[in-house]
């Protein structure tokens, strides 16, 4: 019996690491069908990673790069229409299954799917990346496993701010205190925290290992696997060598003491 009911997962570099070899490429080749001679490098991409949402990222994009629109255009015309092609981009390549689940989440989740923990996403990115991310990674059904998909622009405002998983929780019809949440960034970890999710895992990428995890209780180098021992960035895991359901369960024992 464990003193949680639901783990609320973001998707983006904490399912999958999509960023780099995913919505990246993806946005590249949308700019290229545009004919805009926009690349954006791994080390740019990253900067870029500042601001969630690809729309907003395009934008900001502009705004720093001094990128000026021709006055004849809808700048949230343009916008759009660029995302809708980098989306289409990003979908097809997760349908030849390239983005593959990040080590131990196949395995987190059906040990909490055993266990009748309840499952949702709250995520910054697009619902289809969403579902398609799922139903390409070798688990026949895996979307129907959450109960909630909170995706997108299904809010007014986007990480860091709390609206989503608020959203996810609301639908899940808990209390954050009954809940523990799983990130990779420091817009998602705030993100999660201002929700009041404290029972907070962040599991660090490329991207991200540099950023500031100090408010997170936990923090790791991935959720690990049999023979693929964790790092242990901040935080203990008390005794598991991976991510385990009993790992979560002490992380939200210490997060809420009187639960
Ligand atoms: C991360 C994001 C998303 C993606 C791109 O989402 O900020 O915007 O980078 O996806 P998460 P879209 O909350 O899962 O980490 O282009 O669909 O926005
Ligand atoms: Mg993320």
């Amino acid at each position: 019996m464990y003193g949680f009911k639901a783990i609320l997962f973001d998707v983006d570099g904490t399912l999958a690491d999509t960023e780099r070899d995913g919505h990246r490429p993806a946005f590249n080749a949308a700019f290229a069908e545009a004919g805009l001679d926009w690349v954006w490098d791994v080390e740019r991409y990253g900067e870029l990673l500042a601001v969630t949402g690809g729309k907003e990222r395009i934008r900001y994009f502009m705004e720093s790069d001094g990128i000026r629109l021709d006055p004849a255009l809808d700048p949230e015309a343009f916008v759009g229409g660029l995302h809708r092609a980098k989306t289409r981009q990003y979908v097809s390549m997760l349908q030849t299954g390239a983005i593959p689940l990040r080590p131990g989440v196949l395995r987190l989740l059906h040990e909490a799917r055993a266990a009748g923990i309840r499952l949702a996403i709250a995520t910054t990115t697009t619902p289809e990346n969403v579902t398609e991310l799922l139903d390409h990674c070798g688990e026949p059904g895996l979307r129907d496993w959450f109960e909630v998909i909170a995706a997108g622009d299904v809010v007014p405002a986007k990480k860091p701010a709390p609206d989503i998983f608020r959203l996810a929780l609301a639908e899940l019809g808990l209390d954050a205190r009954e809940c523990v949440a799983v990130e990779d960034s420091d817009n998602g970890a705030r993100a999660a925290l201002a929700a009041g999710l404290k029972a907070l895992l962040v599991t660090v990428n490329d991207y991200t290992a540099a950023q500031d995890f100090a408010a997170a209780p936990l923090v790791v180098d991935r959720l690990g696997d049999p023979g693929q021992p964790v790092r242990v960035l901040s935080g203990a895991l008390g005794g598991s060598p991976f991510v385990d359901l009993a790992a979560l369960d002490r992380l939200h024992r210490l997060a809420h003491p009187a639960a």
